[in-house]
């Protein structure tokens, strides 16, 4: 095995000398990364604390309960299940416990911003249940909450759903949901991405007005990867558009019984664990701090690459990413993910609205700061990084060596290291 470990540590290295700005990374603190690496392991644990099918879980219990309640109390949820292995997962069993294949059910366009598992026709949600879409207007890149009602009312879908990949702007979580009581449909909140920023107040929250929400774990919550589903306090008949009688508990045991046994055997106990370290430390005064510093950064970043002449779609962001239509600077999504990683700056290239470019090539990036806050990066540092960016995309157009830049890149980012948390 000495060959993994090698490049584990190679991977280590580059962890800590790029400067990483895929939106939906983050670096976990040492206790995450303890848990996550811990002999929990080794036990399975098929079943819910309390009501396991495998002996010996009571430790599991203890450790699944704790993670549980934290993550209620972070959210301020009536109902918590930690067990789905990732975002994807919770989506899969949300839409097994109140789905039947062949149900329509309307998301945010994957190419104007929002997921997979939201009714993309790759995707088992686009397979197994009849998806529509809305997106946003060409004029503002916000969404076009009309055309989403519009859509809502001629197609009456089963399921809403709210949320994104690559949206930079703050949901209308009030709208939705009057759009979803005038179809009868239940809805949906995927709030993967902002969850960190939901979680201390700095975007709208979802819980009060939405049926049932999901979140991955390891984007702005910085914790291991991994998915969660919640419902609010103020969940009353999610079934109500089938005529059925229906209430919070009912809902939760369906809900638990779609993530096991209906789309998972045992769960990942390491992971909950560690889910439950990163809870609390989300739950912390610091964290409140951090995810401020993210929304500056990111805040503080397109207004840099404004300057520069750069193109931000939805002309800015109210969150912890955004991203850039490149088209104005003749150079492709697929090239600039290129030109960036030859000095170590890692983004991710991603279909812009209304793109006119496939996505292996797209014409846009994708920015996010959660992993460079948690590195401590501030405004002047985001300031040097806009400015690497511009210059690494010309050296790419003039083809000339990379070689100094990417030295002062590695030179910065020695300053700033993975494991301080
Ligand atoms: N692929 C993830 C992202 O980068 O946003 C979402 O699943």
């Amino acid at each position: 095995n000495h060959d993994i470990f090698e490049l584990i540590k190679k991977e280590e290295e580059r962890q800590c000398q790029g400067v990483e700005l895929i939106a939906s990374e983050n670096y976990v603190s040492q206790d995450v990364l303890s848990a996550a690496g811990s002999i929990l392991t080794n036990k399975y644990a098929e079943g819910y604390p309390n009501k396991r099918y495998y002996g010996g879980c009571e430790v599991v219990d203890e450790i699944e309960s704790i993670a549980i309640n934290r993550l209620k109390q972070l959210f301020n949820v009536e109902y918590a299940n930690v067990q789905p292995h990732s975002g994807s997962q919770a989506n899969s069993a949300v839409y097994l416990a109140c789905l039947k294949p062949g149900d329509k059910i309307l998301g945010f366009d994957l190419s104007h911003g929002g997921h997979l598992t939201h009714g993309s026709p790759v995707n088992f949600s686009g397979k197994l249940y009849k998806p529509y879409f809305y997106g946003v207007s060409k004029e503002s890149g916000l969404i076009d909450y009309e055309q989403m009602r519009q859509v809502a009312v001629s197609e009456k879908p089963q399921m809403i759903i709210c949320g994104a990949s690559a949206y930079s702007r703050d949901w209308d979580y009030s709208f939705f949901r009057k759009v979803a009581d005038e179809v009868g449909a239940l809805l949906l909140a995927d709030i993967s991405h902002p969850s960190g920023l939901i979680a201390k107040g700095l975007l709208q929250d979802p819980v009060m007005l939405c049926d049932i929400i999901t979140s991955t774990t390891h984007k702005t919550l910085r914790g291991p990867r991994g998915g969660v589903i919640m419902m609010g306090k103020d969940f009353k008949n999610p079934l109500g558009y089938k005529n059925k009688k229906g209430d919070l508990k009912m809902m939760s045991t369906i809900l638990d019984s779609a993530v096991f046994p209906g789309s998972q055997g045992g769960p990942l106990e390491h992971i909950i664990a560690a889910k439950a370290v990163a809870f609390g430390e989300a739950t912390s005064d610091n964290f409140f701090q951090y995810m401020w510093q993210v929304k500056k950064n990111a805040s503080h970043f397109t207004n840099g690459l404004v300057n520069l002449g750069y193109d931000v779609v939805s002309r800015g962001t109210d969150n912890h990413c955004f991203l850039i239509d490149l088209r104005s600077k003749n150079i492709t999504g697929k090239d600039a993910e290129f030109a960036l990683g030859q000095v170590d700056v890692t983004v991710n290239k991603n279909m812009v609205p209304f793109d006119t470019q496939s996505p292996f090539v797209t014409s846009g990036i994708r920015i996010g700061t959660p992993a460079i806050t948690t590195r401590g990066l501030i405004e002047k540092d985001i300031e040097s990084i806009v400015g690497f960016i511009d210059e690494a995309l010309y050296l790419h157009k003039k083809n000339k060596s990379v070689k100094i830049l990417r030295d002062r890149v590695n030179k910065m980012m020695v300053k700033f290291p993975i494991f301080k948390l």
